[in-house]
């Protein structure tokens, strides 16, 4: 396999889905060489079989907003590869949703699901609904509307959806209560639903809570760890949150947050009070992080701006791709930045990454850094295929254990001649090896 060729003919194939092709371009080139020393898996064709979803569906959601009005979205769901356990991956509302960036999270999710090493495919889905200003009512009903062509496809055995931008606590119930109305099953088809019928405790901080334990085994790696740490993010949703949550447990100062409007910045960093103050930015449903300097004195806000201009030890961002560019990176680096851990998926431009990497930073991407979500959204659907509600510190044990684990494998695949770990090819040759052994174990299908 040749990783240029292959991206060549893809951008043919699909010139118009940049993110997609950006998201197959990191993977092909950092398992390359290990590819070709198998030539049973060229044989097997199994890059071509990889990079194609196994399906798509595409969908029209018809809904009646709160003035009568009747509204249409576009619903999908990419269902990228089963070959290691059911399709598995979020769900993403935001009206920037389009099938590039599905089918960039959902192979990403292929690789990030091996790395948890629970029996979990690849998929990811959504909508270019807009939760922004929404009512309540009008939510349900966008959920149940976008439920009623999704039932169709999934099951707790099949393609098990969850939460992503967009999609929380709330969506998941309205989504759950209209798919157990059709199929009068009671089941995990969903991951993330609400503790009182099915969820898992600490799915809501597991991917935050689960970057952090990933950051701090990064920091081991050179006899640091995150306390006392000055550390930037970005986003205010629930990865960041929960990012924000642990770090400050276990002692690290954080000193931003961001949103579409711009960035916050309180140097006497956070605390238990501006946690849940994050909580109320996200529930008033405005899309604006700039009350947060009006609530609390010491914060300052920065309109339209990133926080990555900011002096920090570590920088965690946790709102959407793209979002971090090599300007960003020069910023940081020149900052005097240790360690840089993608909460986000895809959050870090090529060319950010490239700079980084060279800088020899610590760096790790977001298929392994924040795979904590999906990892325990497995818990939860081994919790419910036994019945059982399992404690939050046994979930939280495991949640930890994985992070390690992933954090090794990482290590394994991916440490270079001169003792710098490359986290990308790492994460990346772990991820797919596995994936691609399960596939040649089942033949062309
Ligand atoms: P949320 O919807 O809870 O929060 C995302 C936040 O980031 C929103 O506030 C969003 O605002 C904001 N945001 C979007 N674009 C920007 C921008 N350009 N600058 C600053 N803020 C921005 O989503 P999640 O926290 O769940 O997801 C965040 C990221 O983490 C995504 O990349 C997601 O794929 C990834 N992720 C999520 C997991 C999960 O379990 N939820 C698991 C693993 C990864 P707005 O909506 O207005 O744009
Ligand atoms: O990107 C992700 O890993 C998620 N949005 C979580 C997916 C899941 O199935 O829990």
């Amino acid at each position: 396999m040749q990783a240029d060729k292959v991206i060549t003919a893809l951008k043919q194939r699909y010139p118009n889905e940049p993110e997609y092709i950006q998201a197959v371009h990191e993977v092909l080139l950092s398992i390359e060489e290990v590819y070709n020393a198998y030539p049973q898996f060229e044989a097997a064709n199994i890059i071509e079989r990889l990079i194609e979803p196994d399906r798509i569906l595409t969908f029209k959601v018809s809904w009646v907003d709160d003035a009568g009005h009747v509204q249409i979205n576009r619903g999908y769901r990419v269902q990228f590869n089963n070959a290691i356990g059911p399709y598995k991956g979020g769900l993403r509302f935001h009206p920037s949703v389009n099938l590039s960036i599905l089918k960039f999270l959902g192979f990403e999710q292929i690789f990030k699901n091996s790395l948890t090493t629970l029996a979990m495919g690849g998929a990811k889905g959504g909508s270019d609904f807009n939760p922004k200003g929404k009512s309540n009512a009008e939510i349900m009903r966008f959920c149940q509307a976008f439920m009623l062509e999704l039932w169709r496809i999934v099951g707790p055995e099949t393609d098990v959806p969850a939460g992503d931008i967009g999609v929380g606590g709330r969506e998941i119930g309205f989504l759950y209560g209209m798919y157990k109305k059709l199929t009068m099953e009671h089941n995990g088809v969903l991951t993330g639903k609400g503790t009182n019928w099915g969820g898992s405790l600490v799915r809501p901080e597991a991917t935050g809570f689960g970057v952090v334990y990933f950051t701090n085994e990064m920091l081991a790696t050179i006899g640091q760890s995150i306390e006392g740490k000055k550390i930037a993010i970005s986003g205010f949703g629930n990865v960041a949150w929960g990012a924000v949550k642990k770090a400050t447990e276990l002692g690290a100062k954080v000193i931003t947050l961001s949103g579409p409007d711009g960035y916050i910045y309180d140097p006497e960093g956070m605390n238990a009070e501006k946690i849940d103050f994050m909580l109320e930015l996200r529930a008033s449903n405005e899309d604006v992080v700039k009350p947060f300097a009006d609530r609390f004195s010491g914060a300052k806000f920065f309109d339209g701006r990133h926080p990555w201009e900011v002096p920090c030890d570590v920088a965690i961002p946790c709102a959407t791709q793209n979002e971090l560019d090599e300007n960003d990176a020069k910023n940081l680096i020149e900052n005097g930045c240790k360690c840089l851990c993608e909460g986000a998926n895809m959050p870090c431009t090529p060319q950010a990454i490239h700079a980084i990497q060279q800088s020899k930073i610590l760096y790790a991407p977001g298929k392994a850094a924040n795979a904590g979500g999906v990892a325990t959204s497995g818990l939860e659907m081994s919790q419910n295929a036994s019945k059982l509600a399992w404690p939050a510190n046994e979930v939280d044990m495991r949640l930890r254990q994985i992070m390690h684990n992933i954090h090794q494998n990482c290590m394994n695949y991916g440490k270079q001649p001169d003792g710098y770990t490359d986290y990308v090819k790492g994460a990346n040759i772990a991820g797919f090896l596995k994936v691609a052994n399960a596939m040649m174990e089942q033949g062309v299908v």
